[in-house]
């Protein structure tokens, strides 16, 4: 099994479940096209890019001479691989001391958790980890993050709750700068109720930053809740506006049938998507992989048809 296997398992089900169902038919109908589209409507991948699959399916059909349902899944399969694109390529290793990653993204999405997956991620690659607890509106949050930093074997920079998280991250910047450390991981608050002032504060501690070490933070990690579906597009634009996104985290893409919002993503903002998270355990987050996560949408397709080429050759 693939590393998104596990992750995908409720989308997959939807997904493949409406496509298996009108894919034994022998002929490509009206009753085939609308299992398609129910499919992946249900996912998520939102209506202008099942509009734009089914009309490039449906011309291969007509003018390519498609005229099996099974094989309707391998053009689809590809066309999906088309709009993912290429693998970003993603270069983890930290190419200035220290690497400052920011973590936003609107409460409860999982941010803390991602940060203390990355810690761990970090730690395991051998290199210096600080955390730095800029969510201080909530005393909780501190703590949290504390224990992730001792679970991942990272340091902790933190202050008294309703502190100027701005400050906090000077702090840990600044700790990070002269101990050492070759990676600090900024977490921060994401109460929405304040909006206006969530941004503002989001801005100061990116200022912040910038001014101490030039050219940081280097990557504003937007963390998004794959539960939420096509929510997490308004939010993406929402964030980006205010701090610009560098790089999106789908998290508890293990808890969703709504996979198929990260075509949606790519499709609609064209943002990386560099990992999802698959869980809550420590190891539980993956890096993304376009082409990975399209083969695992289809994985049960692959078994039940026959078509996976291992299998042809
Ligand atoms: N199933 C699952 N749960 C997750 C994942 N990431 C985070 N969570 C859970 O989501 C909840 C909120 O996470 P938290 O990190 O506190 O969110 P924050 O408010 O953005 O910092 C917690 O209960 C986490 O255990 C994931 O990838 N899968
Ligand atoms: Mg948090």
């Amino acid at each position: 099994m693939g590393r998104f296997s596990q992750g995908l398992s409720k989308t997959r089900e939807l997904f493949w479940g409406r496509l298996a169902k009108v894919l034994g038919r022998s002929q490509i109908n009206g009753t085939v096209w609308e299992g398609i589209e129910e499919g992946l409507m249900l996912s998520d991948m939102g209506l202008e890019v099942t509009t734009e699959l089914l009309d490039g399916l449906k011309e291969r059909a007509t003018k390519g001479g498609l005229r099996e349902p099974s094989l309707l899944i391998e053009a689809l399969k590809e066309r999906l691989k088309v709009i993912m694109g290429e693998g970003e390529g993603i270069d983890l290793r930290p190419r200035t001391k220290p690497w400052v990653i920011m973590a936003v993204g609107i409460n409860g999405t999982g941010k803390t958790t991602t940060i203390g997956k990355l810690s761990h991620l970090y730690r395991r690659e051998g290199y210096r980890v600080l955390l730095a607890a800029s969510d201080t509106f909530r005393a909780a949050g501190t703590e949290q993050l504390s224990l992730w930093a001792q679970f991942s074997g990272a340091d902790l920079v933190k202050n008294r709750p309703g502190a100027d998280p701005a400050s906090v991250a000077y702090d840990a910047l600044e700790a990070a700068i002269v101990r050492g450390y070759d990676l600090l991981i900024v977490d921060t608050a994401g109460r929405l109720h304040t909006k206006v002032n969530l941004m503002e504060e989001l801005k100061k501690i990116k200022r912040v930053l910038g001014k101490r070490l030039p050219g940081s933070p280097h990557e504003v990690l937007l963390v998004l809740d794959a539960t939420t579906g096509q929510n997490a597009i308004s939010q993406a634009k929402l964030f980006n506006e205010g701090v610009g996104v560098t790089g999106l985290v789908l998290a508890k893409l293990d808890g969703t049938a709504k996979g198929g919002i990260v075509v949606a993503i790519k499709e609609k903002l064209g943002f990386p998507v560099r990992f999802v998270g698959t869980g809550e355990k420590i190891e539980d987050l993956e890096l993304f992989d376009p082409d990975e996560f399209i083969d695992a949408l289809f994985e049960e397709a692959q078994v039940e048809l026959g078509v996976d080429s291992k299998k042809r050759a």
